[in-house]
């Protein structure tokens, strides 16, 4: 069920270049000529570059480079993640949004998408780097019927879904540093915050805060990101539409919670590694309490790291800063 909006977007990008009157669109919009040239004005202003050709009718030459709810639409191949989609220009943080609606009851699958966060955060209070039309800044609200210690994986799932639809749309195959970051050549492309709100014995939502740097060039991670830091584009070569990005993303997203669900972690796992790049490496793990070194030997099948110290114990981490 498309907005009449997004069907006159859909029409005009089906017709590739041949003009459509206002008259056939009305009458399959089943809209008065008024509102047809209305919705068009709309259009014009959010960025749609529409041309018209006298006695002949309009041709769309340009979609704007938005995440606006209909240019992700466009795309969207999920049935549930991204069939509600709230989006802002600019917001302070799309997590602090959509955790807000999934308490007052927003359902499984909506998304909260930003051009430009101004407070955007990661990890323990860190900030997030979220200038604006330049990435991907969005937050999925996920509730699926599991209790909360099953709930940590969804970083982990999360990243191979970004990591495979990161591999579709551009020419890299990024990296899962574990838990939550996506490199490329060894810099990160993509952080992930997992939030949870639960019972003692269930999971009332799940929080996916995903953020993907797309099109920044080399200037816009001047300063202490410059060393650490990197977008799709400043590695593939090319911009990258990001609607459709966000519609892969949220396509892989829905497909390996699924997986997940229905047949547990192991397939999951198996995926994961394929992407990492934290196994068989000598780390440094910073969690909460201390710090400790040794050789990352595996995952457990509840996702967490295992370390071999050098007096040949073996820790199973939850959650920790990991230096390679
Ligand atoms: C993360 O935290 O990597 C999770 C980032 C999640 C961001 C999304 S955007 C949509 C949603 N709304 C939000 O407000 N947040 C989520 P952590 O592992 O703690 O890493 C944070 C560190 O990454 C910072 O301390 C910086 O060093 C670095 N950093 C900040 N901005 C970055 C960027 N744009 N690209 C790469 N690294 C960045």
């Amino acid at each position: 069920n498309m907005s009449i909006k997004e069907k006159i977007i859909s029409r005009l990008k089906e017709a590739s270049g041949e003009p459509i009157s206002g008259q056939i669109l009305a009458d399959e919009l089943e809209i008065s000529r008024t509102m047809v040239w209305k919705y068009l004005k709309g259009l014009e202003e959010e960025g749609y570059e529409i041309v018209a050709i006298k006695k002949k009718g309009y041709i769309l030459n340009r979609l704007p480079d938005t995440v606006a709810a209909e240019r992700i639409s466009l795309h969207l191949q999920t049935e549930h993640l991204g069939r509600e989609i709230i989006y802002h220009p600019v917001c302070e943080s799309t997590q602090t949004i959509a955790a807000n609606k999934a308490r007052d009851g927003a359902l499984h699958g909506t998304v909260v998408i930003a051009e430009e966060q101004t407070a955007g955060r990661g990890r323990m209070d860190r900030s997030w780097e979220s200038s604006s039309g330049e990435g991907i800044w969005m937050s999925v609200i996920l509730r699926p019927k599991i209790t909360p210690q099953f709930a940590a994986q969804f970083t982990l799932v999360a990243a191979v879904s970004i990591a495979r639809a990161i591999e579709e749309v551009t020419n890299c195959v990024p990296n899962i540093k574990w838990p939550n970051d996506l490199l490329i050549n060894g810099k990160k492309v993509t952080g992930i915050l997992t939030e949870l709100q639960a019972d003692m014995d269930r999971v009332q939502a799940i929080i996916v805060g995903i953020g993907i740097n797309v099109n920044q060039t080399a200037d816009s991670f001047k300063g202490v990101l410059e060393p650490i830091a990197t977008s799709l584009k400043m590695e593939s070569g090319t911009a990258v539409d990001r609607s459709l990005l966000v519609s892969k993303v949220l396509f892989h997203l829905e497909r390996y919670s699924d997986m997940y669900i229905k047949l547990g972690f192991e397939p999951i796992k198996l995926i994961w590694e394929s992407y990492n790049c934290t196994l068989n490496n000598r780390i440094r793990a910073t969690t909460l309490r201390e710090t400790v070194e040794g050789q990352a030997i595996g995952m457990t099948n509840d996702g967490a790291l295992q370390l071999r110290l050098d007096n040949g114990e073996i820790k199973n981490i939850y959650s920790a800063d990991i230096d390679l």
